[in-house]
């Protein structure tokens, strides 16, 4: 199993990754990260644990599910985001010497979903405030636009905007009301305002993105599984900012960070 990224990052990808705020990185995974990982996946499914979200409506076909922290008790999951080629991925797009985990998570759609994963940016969802955070989205399975590939509004992270969060389950403890609903984008596909990037993946390949970059994927109407991992890390800037309605964090931060303390914990947000 690779430790590095099987081809460097080069000046060219930090530069566009700055500029569009997404980036896709090719063959960052060998096979058998991507074996050992998709065995991970089909068991968190069979046993997904007390952080898992199912979007999935009653009565519709497929599985949309969602997990997180899976690194706390899962030791693949846990290699994968401490033990992988990401760190070292993530901090040479963040420009830093080291990176720590923010938090790992799980997208599943299985064939026939019809949940759509909404337009969003994920900082408004979070505990967390920076410009020098990362996502890094993890292709287990081969993925197209038309099978819920996720799709990026180029340079949307430079905006100065900060929607309001909505999770794929609707749940309404992430509704800030001071805060504007996010635009339907797939409205906007042929405003000229707008540009529309998104890549087709093979197993292992890693699309790169910025936390404020607007997102959002489709449902999954192929016979196939999409499933990737989303491994978030942290860079220089990186701030805790636990707000009301943002995302609860496994390990306690709240108990040994006070709001401005970089995003930096041992046990909870380890430098990878
Ligand atoms: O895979 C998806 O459907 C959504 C991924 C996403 O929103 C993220 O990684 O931030």
């Amino acid at each position: 199993m690779n430790r590095h990224p099987l081809r460097p990052v080069t000046g060219e990808d930090v530069a566009r990754f700055k500029e569009d705020g997404a980036i896709c990185i090719r063959e960052v995974f060998d096979k058998e990260w991507v074996a050992r990982m998709n065995a991970a996946v089909e068991r968190l499914l069979a046993a997904p644990g007390k952080r898992a979200r199912e979007a999935t409506k009653s009565g519709d076909p497929g599985r949309f599910h969602m997990n997180v922290f899976m690194w706390r008790w899962d030791p693949d999951f846990r290699d994968f985001a401490l033990h992988s080629p990401l760190g070292e991925l993530g901090a040479s797009l963040l420009e830093a010497d080291k990176v720590s985990l923010f938090y790992d998570q799980a997208f599943v759609k299985e064939p026939g979903t019809r949940e759509v994963t909404q337009w969003h940016q994920d900082m408004p969802f979070w505990p967390a405030l920076g410009n020098d955070i990362i996502s890094l989205w993890v292709a287990l399975t081969p993925v197209t636009l038309e099978g819920s590939g996720v799709e990026y509004v180029a340079g949307s992270h430079k905006w100065g905007k900060f929607y309001q969060a909505q999770t794929p389950d609707k749940d309404g403890n992430f509704t800030d009301k001071s805060l504007e609903p996010c635009p339907n984008f797939s409205e906007m596909k042929n405003d000229p305002k707008y540009r529309f990037i998104s890549w087709d993946c093979q197993p292992g390949d890693v699309i790169c993105h910025h936390p404020l970059t607007i997102h959002g994927a489709g449902a999954n109407p192929l016979t196939s599984r999409r499933a990737a991992i989303s491994v978030r890390y942290a860079g220089k800037d990186a701030r805790w900012d636990p707000r009301a309605n943002v995302m609860r964090c496994d390990g306690e931060p709240e108990t040994k960070l006070k709001a401005g303390d970089p995003l930096v914990l041992d046990g909870v947000f380890p430098i990878t």
